[in-house]
């Protein structure tokens, strides 16, 4: 689908860089070396462009005027919806709901299919490397419902062990809900047979695609998940706006989220009835603006090409890795034999955080701390991790001067 949204270009990384304005810029004196892409990544000038674009030219609310601007507001927002249809391969664009992000994708589901599928003895599988937003929701209803939660384990490279995944599968699991790709480690975890066992079983599957939808080609209907949640920021696009994914059949038999505006179909003081898919979902004024920028994001990441950016990163990951095991006292921890454009680490006597600030005196940007994985580093004992994330407009200098930086980091914090 993807060759008949856009036309291919050849991925020149220098030419990328200068579609990106922040990466001119300096930060203490050094240019900016970005290298915190999973908390979010930055955005191409057409991005930015968009939303200026509506706001100067089409800004009106959608879906309720027929004046022009609202009509051309209401079909800019409505090609969005189309374009992440093609994106992740759903069947229909009813089944592509906007919302604020990730975290509020999985609390809908939560709220929505949870607490009225969910009830006392049965029980939710998550993993140990769950990112907080695929963790808590579901802690929190398990408390509520006296459900059971169970945690698949993980081994020291990071990845789920999956004979005891198996083993935890019972007539009682109602639901799986597993991260695609890990924020922390760079995992990616084999969802198609996480998925297919948990069917067998009769259970209803969330995958967390904050982190894959950017990396990995994602076919929902391949992958057979019932839910696919993710952000448009990580994804070069704004703030503010993610998806949810969700099988129609599952949509349809849901209770609203939120209510008011755009979800009705009919109000009478005795009696609401609600809006058709998606708008049953999408209560109130949405992020116009930034759903409309969002395609411009998508047209991006398609005109480079996943498999072409996929391959660079790739590359700069491996050269991460060969460069930063030379640095004496430092550990990868995550070391999954499929895995995309993390490295996380820690440095023998050195707390993550002053290897964060260290590094940024130097203009170069990492995120250190638990990453809102904390029972993650509870596994691996250790408080956080210095982390290293990488994107399409990464170099190998960038990370011949994180090296370099991390060289200095150590001489100062041994002495
Ligand atoms: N799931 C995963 C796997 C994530 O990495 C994140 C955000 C979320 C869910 C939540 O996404 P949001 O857009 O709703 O906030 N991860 C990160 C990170 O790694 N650093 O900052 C945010």
């Amino acid at each position: 689908m993807n060759a008949a949204l856009t036309i291919p270009r050849t991925l020149d990384i220098t030419a990328i860089r200068q579609e990106f304005p922040i990466l001119n810029r300096e930060v203490k004196g050094r240019p900016l070396i970005y290298l915190d892409n999973a908390a979010t990544t930055q955005k191409p000038q057409q991005v930015i462009d968009a939303l200026v674009s509506y706001y100067s030219n089409y800004n009106a609310n959608i879906h309720r005027g027929i004046h022009t601007l609202a009509e051309e507001a209401t079909a800019s927002f409505e090609q969005t919806r189309d374009i992440v249809q093609a994106f992740i391969g759903a069947p229909s664009r009813e089944e592509i709901i906007f919302t604020k992000g990730t975290t509020e994708s999985i609390n809908l589901v939560a709220y929505c299919w949870g607490r009225n599928n969910i009830s006392s003895g049965d029980e939710i599988i998550i993993s140990n490397m769950e990112h907080h937003s695929n963790f808590v929701p579901w802690q929190l209803l398990c408390q509520e419902k006296n459900a059971v939660l169970k945690i698949i384990p993980i081994d020291d490279n990071g990845e789920l062990v999956m004979e005891e995944y198996e083993k935890m599968l019972t007539t009682r699991t109602k639901l799986v809900s597993i991260v695609h790709v890990s924020n922390a480690l760079g995992t990616v975890n084999p969802v198609r047979k996480i998925i297919s066992l948990a069917h067998a079983v009769g259970a209803v599957v969330v995958v967390d695609g904050a982190q894959s939808a950017v990396h990995l080609d994602i076919d929902v209907q391949e992958m057979d998940c019932d839910f696919f949640a993710f952000s448009a920021h990580k994804i070069y696009g704004p703030t503010g706006v993610g998806v949810l994914y969700g099988k129609k059949a599952l949509l349809e038999a849901m209770p609203p989220f939120q209510s008011g505006g755009e979800m009705i179909k009919d109000v009478s003081i005795e009696k609401t009835s609600f809006n058709d898919l998606p708008y049953k979902f999408e209560a109130g004024t949405p992020n116009i603006a930034d759903v409309i920028a969002f395609r411009s994001a998508i047209r991006f990441v398609l005109e480079c090409g996943k498999e072409k950016i996929r391959r660079h990163e790739e590359e700069l990951l491996d050269y991460a890795h060969q460069e930063l095991e030379k640095i004496p006292g430092l550990k990868i921890i995550g070391k999954a034999k499929e895995k995309v454009s993390v490295v996380s680490f820690i440095i023998e006597g050195a707390h993550p955080q002053d290897i964060g600030i260290l590094l940024d005196n130097r203009g170069i940007a990492v995120r250190t701390g638990h990453h809102c994985a904390q029972p993650l580093m509870d596994r691996f004992c250790i408080p956080g991790t210095a982390r290293v994330s990488l994107a399409v407009y990464n170099t190998k200098y960038e990370i011949d001067e994180l090296v370099k930086g991390l060289h200095k980091v150590v001489k100062i914090l041994s002495k």
